[in-house]
C-alpha cells in the first residue's frame, strides 16, 4: 500500500515538473489577438537587484513610520500563528470529549476543563480580531501617510523641473505617475507586504504543526508546495514584462484623454468628434488587450495551483485515513490536520496575485522613483551671486546661440538694453522671437555666448530673485480657474486690492472688469475660458505688470485688442510709476515705432536693429512691414 502511494507521488512529481517546464521558457511571444508583445528576457541578477533598489527606496521612504509598520507585520505574524489555536483546541475537544475512549466520562466529570475550552477558543478568536483590526489599521496608516509624501515630493519635484522635462513628459503621463503608479506602491506596503507575511506564517505555522502531529502525513501534504513555489516563480517571471506594458497603456489612454479633454474646443471647432472617439477607443482597447493579457497569464498557471492546493484534501484523506487505520493517527488529529489544510492551500492560491501586484508595483515604482530621481539642468549655481535688491533693468546678449535638440533656433545675437529702455522685437513667425526673451529668465540656457541682467550673467544669478525681478506676458496665455483678482495678483498673494485695480486699468482691463457679474471677484474658468481673446490678453499683462518688474516682457500680447485700447495701453506703459526695461514682441507698427531700439529677427539672426527712422532709412524688413501696414505709405 505504501509503495503504491510514493510511486504515485513520484508519478506526480514527474508530470508537475514537466508542466513547469512546459510554462518557464523565456523570451516568448504572446498572441494578443492583433499584434504580438516581445516578452523580452530579463536576466535574474539584474532583476534582483532591480528589487532590491526599489524595495529599499520603499523602505526610505517610510521613515517615521518603520516602527509602526514592523510592529504590524509582527502583528501579522502573530494573528496568524494565534489561527493555530482552533485546531489546537479542536483537537483536544475531539479527543477528550468526543471520540476518546473515555469521551463520555471526560464530558460529565470534566464539564469545566470543556467549558474552559470552548471560551479559550471563542477568547482568542476574539484576541485575533482585536490583533488583525490593529494590524490592518497599522498598514493603512503607514501606506496612506507615505503615500502623502511620496506625493508632495513628486509634486514639488514636478514643480521645481525646467522646461526641458516639460518638453520630455507629457501631462497624462505625469498624472498617471502621480496617481495610478502611487497607488500601486500603496497597494505594495498595505497589502502585498501584509499578503507576503501572511501567507508564509500561516504556512509555516501549518507545517510545523503537521509535523508535530504526524510527520509522515505533514510530508506528504507538504510535497506539493515546492511545485507550487516553482510555478509561482515562473508565472512572476513572465507577468514581469506584462506589467510593464500595461502600465505604459494605461499611461497613452491617459494622455489621450487629457489632451482631448484640454483641446475639446478644437475638435469641436473641426467637428472631430467621431475621429477622437474612435482614436480613444483605439487606445482603450489596447489597454484592455494588455489586461487580458496579463490576465490570461495568470490563467495558464491557474489550473497547476488550483490543482495543487484541491490534492490536499485527498491527500490527508488517502494518507491520513490509512494512518487512521494503522492507529498511528487519532480522530483528534485527523480533524486537526482537516482543519488547517486551508492553511497550507490559500497561501499557495494567493501566492499568484501576491506576484502579479508585486510585479505592478515593480512597474509603477519605476515610474515613480525616474520621476523622484529626475533633477532640473536648469538650477542655482553652488556659489550664485546674492542680489536681494531691485534689478536695474540693463540686458545684455553676447553672442548667444541656441538650440532645442540640436535643432538652431538663434544664431550669434548680440545687442544691448539700458537699464529703462523699452525694445521691440519683430520678424517672421518662427524667426525665434519667443525663443529669445525666454533666455532672460533662464527658461533655457544658450548653448554659446551670454545672456547678461544688470551687467551679470544670468547663469550667476539665483533663479528665484531674477526671475521675480521679471514680468512676463505669454504668448501662450494660461490664466487660473480663480477670480479675476487671484489671477491678477498671482505674483503676490498679499497683494492690496488698490495695486490690482490700478493694473488693471493700465491694461485697459477696468472697464470689461466692471461689466463682470462679480467684478474682480468674478470667477473664470480654466485657462480663461468665460473671457475673450484681448481680455485674457489684458488679464495677463496686468499680472506682469502688477509684481511692479524691472524687466517687462510682453510676447504679442496686445496682437487680440483693437487698435484703439493698444494706443491706450500703449500710453499707459510709457507713464509706469517704476523703473522698468520693457522688451515688446509686436507685430504692429503702431506698437514698436516709439521704442528705443527696434531688433528685426530673420531665421534666428538679427538683421536690422535701431530706432523707426533708422530701420525705415535702411529700407529693409522693417520699412517693407510698415509700407504694408500703413498701405504704401511710411510714418514718421
Ligand atoms: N521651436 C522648437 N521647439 C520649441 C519651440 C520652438 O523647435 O519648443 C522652433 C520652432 C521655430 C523656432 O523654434 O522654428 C523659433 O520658434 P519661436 O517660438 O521662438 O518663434 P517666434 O518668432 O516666437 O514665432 P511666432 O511669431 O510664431 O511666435
Ligand atoms: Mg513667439
Amino acid at each position: 500500500m505504501n509503495f503504491t502511494f510514493w510511486d504515485r507521488i513520484c508519478r506526480t512529481f514527474n508530470w508537475f515538473v514537466q508542466i513547469v517546464q512546459r510554462t518557464l521558457p523565456v523570451p516568448v511571444r504572446e498572441d494578443d489577438g492583433s499584434k504580438n508583445i516581445f516578452i523580452p528576457e530579463i536576466p535574474e541578477v539584474e532583476e534582483m537587484n532591480q528589487e532590491t533598489t526599489r524595495l529599499r527606496w520603499l523602505w526610505e521612504k517610510m521613515k517615521g513610520y518603520r516602527v509602526l509598520y514592523v510592529a504590524a507585520c509582527g502583528l501579522t505574524i502573530l494573528y496568524n500563528i494565534l489561527q493555530l489555536t482552533v485546531p489546537f483546541f479542536t483537537q483536544e475537544i475531539v479527543d477528550t470529549f468526543l471520540t476518546g475512549e473515555n469521551a463520555a466520562y471526560n464530558l460529565e466529570h470534566d464539564t469545566g476543563r470543556f467549558v474552559l475550552m470552548v471560551v479559550g477558543m471563542i477568547g482568542v478568536t476574539f484576541i485575533r480580531t482585536v490583533i488583525v483590526y490593529l494590524a490592518c489599521m497599522g498598514f493603512e496608516r503607514v501606506s496612506q501617510m507615505t503615500l502623502y509624501r511620496i506625493r508632495n515630493e513628486l509634486f514639488a519635484k514636478i514643480q521645481r523641473q525646467d522646461m526641458h522635462f516639460y518638453d520630455q513628459y507629457r501631462t497624462g503621463d505625469l498624472m498617471t505617475r502621480l496617481t495610478g503608479d502611487l497607488d500601486a506602491v500603496r497597494h505594495m506596503i498595505a497589502w502585498v507586504v501584509r499578503m507576503l507575511i501572511e501567507c508564509f506564517t500561516l504556512f509555516m505555522a501549518a507545517a510545523i504543526y503537521f509535523f508535530y502531529l504526524d510527520v509522515k502525513v505533514a510530508a506528504s501534504i507538504l510535497i506539493v508546495s515546492p511545485f507550487i513555489l516553482l510555478v509561482t516563480l515562473a508565472f512572476k517571471r513572465q507577468v514581469a514584462p506584462m506589467h510593464t506594458i500595461l502600465r505604459e497603456k494605461l499611461a497613452q489612454m491617459n494622455t489621450a484623454a487629457q489632451e482631448n479633454i484640454s483641446g475639446n474646443r478644437v475638435v469641436k471647432a473641426f467637428a472631430r468628434e467621431q475621429y477622437e472617439i474612435e482614436k480613444f477607443q483605439e487606445r482603450n482597447l489596447e489597454y484592455a488587450k494588455a489586461n487580458k493579457q496579463t490576465v490570461l497569464t495568470w490563467l495558464r498557471f491557474f489550473p497547476v495551483i488550483e490543482i495543487c492546493a484541491n490534492l490536499l484534501p485527498v491527500i490527508l484523506l488517502v494518507v491520513g485515513g490509512l494512518a487512521m487505520i494503522d492507529g498511528t493517527l487519532t480522530s483528534g488529529e485527523y480533524v486537526a490536520f482537516s482543519c488547517l489544510t486551508w492553511a497550507i492551500s490559500n497561501p499557495m492560491r494567493n501566492l499568484g496575485s501576491i506576484m502579479n501586484e508585486f510585479q505592478r508595483f515593480m512597474s509603477a515604482s519605476a515610474k515613480v522613483m525616474e520621476l523622484a530621481a529626475s533633477e532640473p539642468k536648469i538650477v542655482d549655481k553652488a556659489d550664485a551671486k546674492d542680489h536681494p535688491e531691485r534689478f536695474k533693468g540693463k540686458i545684455e546678449f553676447r553672442n548667444v546661440s541656441f538650440s532645442y535638440e540640436g535643432k538652431p533656433v538663434l544664431s550669434d545675437v548680440s545687442f544691448t538694453i539700458k537699464a529703462g529702455q523699452t525694445v521691440a522685437i519683430m520678424g517672421e513667425t518662427g524667426s525665434g522671437k519667443t525663443s529669445l526673451i525666454q533666455l532672460i529668465p533662464r527658461f533655457y540656457d544658450p548653448e554659446q555666448g551670454q545672456v547678461l541682467v544688470d551687467d551679470t550673467d544670468v547663469r550667476d544669478l539665483k533663479l528665484h530673485q531674477l526671475r521675480k525681478n521679471i514680468g512676463m506676458a505669454t504668448q501662450d496665455i494660461l490664466l487660473y480657474s480663480d477670480t479675476i483678482d487671484g489671477n491678477i495678483a498671482y505674483g503676490n498673494s498679499s497683494m492690496p486690492m488698490s495695486t490690482v485695480q490700478k493694473y488693471a486699468e493700465y491694461a485697459a482691463a477696468k472697464e470689461f472688469i466692471a461689466h463682470l457679474p462679480q467684478h474682480y471677484d468674478t470667477i473664470i474658468g480654466e485657462r480663461g475660458v468665460g473671457l475673450s481673446g484681448g481680455q485674457k490678453q489684458r488679464i495677463s499683462l496686468a499680472r506682469a505688470l502688477a509684481i511692479e518688474p524691472s524687466v517687462l516682457i510682453l510676447d504679442d500680447t496686445t496682437s487680440a485688442v483693437d487698435m484703439e485700447t493698444e494706443k491706450y495701453i500703449q500710453d499707459h506703459l510709457k507713464q509706469l510709476n517704476f523703473p522698468c526695461t520693457k522688451i515688446i514682441i509686436a507685430q504692429r507698427i503702431s506698437s514698436t515705432k516709439d521704442a528705443d531700439l527696434i531688433l528685426i529677427l530673420e531665421n534666428g539672426r538679427i538683421t536690422e536693429m535701431g530706432t523707426h527712422e533708422e530701420l525705415i532709412s535702411k529700407k529693409g524688413y522693417y520699412y517693407d512691414v510698415v509700407m504694408l501696414q500703413n498701405g504704401g505709405e511710411s510714418i514718421g
